[in-house]
């Protein structure tokens, strides 16, 4: 059995990619790899890569990490900025046997000398985005998830081996140099081939309070099917959250086990995600909540084309007063 999961619709050409690969027996982690480099060179996606929003000094910086589930090799890079496939240089760092977490400069001094591709990764899209939130925030009190999304996929190939990796470029208008959950081992993504992997998106401020992939592998580890794992991780946490205090972020997350059993668990309504299989094909579902259960539904091709329609919109600069 192979097969592999992915959060958000943005995946799934990315996905398909790598359905290839795995057919033909390649290994996880080059399914990883290239699924993730073709969401960061997508222009149109503006929360991975090329074309991702930037911090609030209009700088994208980037996060992106590797796991690989057999050796527990694991890589990572925080905030770094013009490289064009931050989960390239992950996947490099994981190899290391020390120095495996690099941020800003070191990482982008490392992508350099490793002759990782050099590349401006802030574009004139993602400038009218910055301008246009500038004046959304002088008119109303914005919450800076909106509309961001970060990939998280995990893969099991032919041979049972397993990885998982993430790229953003986090939160749209953070702070210089803060990072969220998702270059994190066992917050954004956690792998073991022989139980199986997970991996975050959405407030990483909150993802992280619950280590919270790690806590999906451990709960797998237990017996739980990956969709038990999910629902259970992720509502205790958002249930911790408001107990605890007062409020809790969005939350999203997917997972599957060595046997390519999946799930996927979300505290939003409207999360997507893309699961590639040996047996079932590709699909993209889309989630409802129902309590601490969730419902996954095919998203119809119809909703598939608006997704993507919706990014590739031609933006107009806004001035104070207009409507989005
Ligand atoms: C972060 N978890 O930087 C990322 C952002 C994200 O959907 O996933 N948004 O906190």
């Amino acid at each position: 059995m192979w097969g592999m999961i992915a959060t958000w619709r943005m995946a799934l050409e990315g996905v398909e990619q790598s359905r290839t690969l795995l057919a033909n027996h390649q290994s996880a982690g080059d399914a990883i790899e290239e699924a993730i480099k073709a969401v960061e060179d997508f222009p149109y996606y503006k929360s991975v890569g090329y074309g991702g929003l930037p911090n609030e000094e209009m700088e994208v910086e980037l996060d992106a990490a590797y796991m690989d589930g057999t050796s527990f090799d694991f890589g990572a890079v925080c905030a770094l900025k013009d490289v064009a496939n931050p989960i390239s240089v992950a996947r490099k760092l994981s190899k290391q046997a020390v120095n495996n977490v690099l941020v800003d400069q070191g990482a982008k001094a490392y992508a350099q000398k490793e002759g990782f591709e050099q590349k401006e990764m802030l574009t004139d899209r993602a400038k009218i985005h910055y301008h246009n939130r500038l004046v959304d925030m002088k008119q109303e009190q914005l919450v800076p998830y909106a509309g961001h999304d970060t990939v998280g996929m995990v893969a099991l190939d032919a041979h049972g081996q397993m990885v998982a990796g993430t790229s953003t470029s986090g939160l749209f208008m953070k702070k210089k140099g803060r990072v969220g959950d998702s270059p994190f081992i066992g917050s954004g993504l956690y792998v073991d081939s022989q139980i199986g992997g997970a991996s975050a998106t959405g407030l990483g401020e909150d993802i992280m309070k619950g280590i919270l992939s790690y806590e999906i592998v451990r709960l797998m580890k237990e017996g739980k099917h990956p969709q038990e794992a999910c629902e259970i991780a992720t509502f205790s946490l958002e249930q911790e959250l408001i107990a605890r205090r007062g409020q809790a972020g969005d939350i999203s997350v997917v997972a599957m086990d060595h046997q390519g059993r999946w799930g996927s668990a979300s505290t939003i309504d409207n999360f997507s995600f893309v699961v590639t299989t040996e047996t079932e094909g590709t699909v993209v579902y889309r989630t409802k909540r129902d309590g601490q259960r969730m419902e996954h539904s095919v998203a119809d091709q119809e909703w598939l084309d608006r997704y993507l329609a919706d990014r590739m919109q031609p933006l107009v600069v806004r001035k104070e007063g207009e409507d989005e």
